[in-house]
């Protein structure tokens, strides 16, 4: 409350999440959203680009900024990632540390921990998977490595994936934004294009339904997103997509026998679109390989990722 005039305060501002792959950013950015808007999966390095997500409260407005896991570049393709990182720290409030309270901490988190609290930026430390305990108690335990090496400004334990304390770590984080008016719409519930999460849908299918090198092997790239906001005329979206691969091999585990893999994947894909997007979709998808796509600049402008 401001104590002159009795109104509350609204506070609005940005958040980057960073930590390591796997630690669960984008679980968090869901739960946190009450809605799954960033992709997930059991493998390290499914986010690959910096995207905004909203929440919106009555007292505050949090952008949240959703980063690739922290790790050491092996590719042109990973220095990508690592500059999607640099470039969502820059003119933040605060950095939320997500980690996975029951790992050992990296040397690169602590590292980029260093660098933020050099910068003067807050650093919140979001403790996650404290579902994993079996002995509640051990947290504490797990914690002290975790403050003594990263000397965060406050922690927050929480579960994404049972939404324990995923409120308070919204409250936690609103206190660190500055005052002021919400800097979205109070409806928007992520910056990117519906072209772009076109994209990311397939690849979460791809995700879960691939191993191995494969899912880190793929890109996706819309060729063609026709909507009925864009054209009134049409009843559904028309949506084609390549689904770029390295090598001839990957291309065959994708299509599966008889067509069954792909097949899974579009099926999945369209559902999820039509549920977020609200209008029925026709998808087309094809696989294509293009060799080494990952290793030069070149190769990613292709499958969409430019800096
Ligand atoms: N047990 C448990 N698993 C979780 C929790 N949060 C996330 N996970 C799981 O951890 C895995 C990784 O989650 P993501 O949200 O994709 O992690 P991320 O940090 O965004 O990963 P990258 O984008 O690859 O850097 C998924 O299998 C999640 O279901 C949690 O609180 N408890
Ligand atoms: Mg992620």
């Amino acid at each position: 409350m401001n104590a002159a005039s009795e109104t509350p305060v609204y506070r609005a501002g940005y958040v980057t999440l960073i930590g390591s792959p796997n630690a669960g950013k984008s679980s968090i950015i869901n739960a946190l959203l009450g809605e799954k808007v960033a992709a997930v999966s059991d493998k390290p390095q499914t986010t690959r680009n910096a995207v905004r997500c909203v929440l919106t409260t009555g007292e505050y407005q949090i952008v949240v900024v959703d980063t690739p896991g922290v790790h050491k570049p092996r590719y042109a393709f990973g220095e990508f990632m690592a500059g999607e990182i640099e470039k969502a720290l820059g003119a933040v409030d605060a950095v939320c540390l997500v980690a996975d309270i029951t790992k050992n901490l990296d040397d690169s988190v602590c590292e980029i921990s260093a660098r933020i609290a050099r910068l003067g930026v807050p650093l919140i430390l979001a403790a996650n998977k404290i579902d994993k305990l079996r002995d509640k108690e051990d947290f504490w335990k797990y914690l002290e490595t975790f403050q003594a090496r990263l000397k965060p400004s406050s922690v927050v334990p929480v579960s994404a994936l049972e939404g324990t304390n995923i409120g308070e770590l919204g409250d936690e984080l609103a206190k660190y934004l500055p005052e002021g008016g919400a800097i979205y719409d109070g409806d928007v519930l992520m910056d990117a294009t519906e072209r772009f999460l076109a994209a990311e849908i397939i690849r979460e299918r791809v995700f879960e339904a691939a191993e191995h090198e494969v899912p880190h092997s793929t890109a996706v790239s819309v060729e063609e997103f026709k909507s009925p906001d864009e054209y009134p005329d049409m009843k559904r979206a028309s949506i084609r997509a390549d689904i770029i691969v390295e090598r001839q091999g990957q291309k065959g585990i994708l299509i599966g026998q008889g067509g069954k893999m792909l097949k899974k994947i579009k099926t999945e894909s369209k559902r999820e679109m039509e549920r977020r997007f609200g209008w029925p979709v026709t998808l087309e998808l094809w696989v294509k390989v293009r060799p080494k796509w990952r290793k030069s600049n070149e190769g990613m402008r292709t499958a969409g990722y430019t800096r």
